[in-house]
């Protein structure tokens, strides 16, 4: 079997930053929604960092404005996921960006969220779970109000809570009391650290906020003794290569540290992150690493087979999808 057909599992893919350009535009026009410098002369999106991406970004999700753009939107995702052979996907979803971080309206895109993933299950076979997620530059407060509409719908279908957003501002135990309240509604956790910070970040988020798995997390392996730790606790970084190389937290695919950590004996798994913005999909994840790395089958069947196992998912959702 050729490695870009294997059934993937991805773990660390933001809804919205996963919206094709075409389906942006579609809905711009259609509510005339003026998106200047969002996109350069070709139609992809265009950004000049990382910052930059985050304010392009949130250009783009102002035109997805009712609970019906967003269920479009997820079936739109699926079919993508589907199409790169994704058969189970755990999405941020941020309330902030859908009804403004009020519970009532939060409910609403949920619903409506959650009803396209059914029938995309149903239809494409693709299995999706939400992380609710706050976003760190919107502030400790509101971190909080996301807390909020996660425990208020936690359950089956949204598995974790976690945070994103510039890594630069705050610090992780300003979010400490978010994470608290997610805990305690039974959510499993994850945050964003070690992309933009170094291993600090990655240790000050286990230690204040008990996360159980990174986002990225990847310079961690600037630091041994964080290595260590990373393995005793059995903490999984969710790692998006190509992101990391888009971005130029790494200026190419060979200088990137996944192979090294997997190498360690960290636990790793391998999404998207943003596909679109970064010009990816899970295949060419997959094809850039057998090309760089020269991971084999029986490397990416390794892989997915941990990523199965870090997965905030039932343990009966966890069993069909082995
Ligand atoms: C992010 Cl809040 C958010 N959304 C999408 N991609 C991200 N990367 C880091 N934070
Ligand atoms: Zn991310």
């Amino acid at each position: 079997m050729s490695i870009l057909e294997l059934p993937k599992v991805e773990l660390h893919l933001h809804l919205e930053g996963a919206a094709p350009p075409t389906f942006i535009r579609g809905l711009a026009q259609e509510k005339g929604v003026p998106l200047e410098g969002v996109f350069d002369d070709d139609g992809h999106y265009q950004y000049k960092d990382f910052w930059d991406f985050l304010k392009v970004y949130e250009a783009a999700t102002a035109c997805l404005q009712t609970p019906q753009d967003f269920a479009r939107l997820t079936t739109a995702v699926l079919e993508e996921c589907a199409a790169n052979g994704v058969v189970y996907a755990e999405t941020f979803l941020a309330p902030d960006f859908c009804g403004g971080g009020d519970v009532a309206a939060w409910k609403e895109y949920l619903h409506a969220i959650q009803e396209a993933a059914d029938a995309a299950e149903r239809d494409l076979g693709v299995t999706l779970r939400g992380i609710v997620t706050a976003v760190r530059h919107f502030g400790a407060d509101q971190s909080r109000k996301t807390a909020l509409c996660a425990a208020e719908t936690a359950g089956d279908w949204v598995v974790g809570f976690g945070m994103g957003g510039d890594e630069k501002y705050g610090e992780p135990k300003d979010y400490a009391y978010a994470f608290d309240m997610a805990r305690e509604a039974k959510l499993q956790l994850t945050s964003h650290a070690g992309e933009w910070n170094g291993p600090d970040e990655v240790r000050a988020s286990i230690r204040d906020l008990g996360i159980k798995r990174v986002g990225h997390g990847v310079r961690a392996i600037e630091d041994a003794d964080l290595i260590r730790e990373i393995k005793d606790k059995g903490v999984a970084l969710e790692v998006c290569p190509g992101s990391n190389v888009a971005l130029g937290v790494y200026s190419s695919w060979d200088k990137h540290p996944i192979d090294l950590l997997r190498k360690s004996g960290v636990t790793v798994s391998v999404s998207t992150d943003d596909p679109p913005f970064f010009h990816t999909t899970m295949k060419n994840e997959y094809d850039m690493l057998n090309k760089t790395f020269g991971w084999d089958e029986s490397i990416f069947r390794e892989l997915n087979k941990s990523a199965i196992s870090s997965a905030f998912c039932s343990e009966e959702t966890r069993s069909e999808i082995e």
